[in-house]
């Protein structure tokens, strides 16, 4: 009989380190994490104790990834039929949690939102406090990116793909700057346009939203992502 055999199903464990979110999925062989951005790691348990070699850059591991995948609570949520991304149900994060630096983020209840729901970023240190987010493109190309989006001051938009480099969440990662945002004008929710903008890849990106004064609340409803043929 093996023993193990009551064990067979992975299973799901969730955390927050520094204000990223992240999923451990434990199996009998394998232990996955995945962060709050994309990132992913598969070591496997037998052969690599000690967690030297990840596995998840690795193409052979796919399926091993797409299967434990299946127990993640961060799932990577799709666009509507239009384009559109709900803010809150994108994978996001800010700089750092709320207590070591000042810049935190919750959910909140909008009447005049899409779909009632809205993301809050309050940050508090001026540039390099930011709040980002993870999204999934198809295919590379030049797109329309539009935010519907409440601003207390300015900010600048920037993306990057994700990359597995923890070093990505530090402010002064390189990433292409996208377009300055100013205070907007209305009582709720302001639609900024950032033009046409080209992906030269497909697979995760971050757009990030770094404050440009030194504290500010920005309310983020959705994000239209419209491929132009
Ligand atoms: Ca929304």
């Amino acid at each position: 009989m093996n023993p193990q055999a009551d064990w067979d199903k992975p299973v799901l464990m969730s955390s927050e380190e520094e204000g990223i979110r992240y999923d451990v999925v434990l199996s009998n062989d394998y232990r996955m994490t995945r962060f709050a951005t994309g990132e992913t790691e598969l070591y496997h348990l037998d052969s690599d104790p000690h967690e030297f070699t990840n596995l998840a850059e690795n193409p052979e591991y796919e399926g091993v990834i797409a299967k434990l995948s299946e127990r993640l609570s961060l799932r990577q949520s799709e666009p509507d039929a239009e384009g559109w991304w709900e803010a809150e149900d994108l994978p996001h994060q800010t700089s750092s949690d709320f207590g070591q630096r000042g810049n935190f983020h919750y959910p909140q209840d909008y009447s005049e939102a899409s779909q009632g729901e809205a993301v809050c970023a309050d940050l508090n240190k001026g540039a390099g406090s930011y709040i980002e987010f993870a999204f999934k493109i198809d295919r590379p190309g030049h797109y329309n990116l539009s935010i519907s989006l409440n601003a207390e001051g300015s900010c600048t938009l920037s993306t990057a793909p994700v990359v597995n480099d923890a070093k990505q969440a530090d402010a002064g990662y390189p990433m292409k700057k996208l377009m300055s945002i100013e205070k907007t004008q209305s009582e709720t929710f302001d639609l900024v346009s950032a033009g046409v903008v080209r992906f030269d890849q497909a697979g995760l990106h971050l757009l990030r939203f770094s404050s440009q004064v030194p504290k500010q609340q920005l309310t983020i409803d959705r994000i239209p992502l419209l491929h132009r043929n």
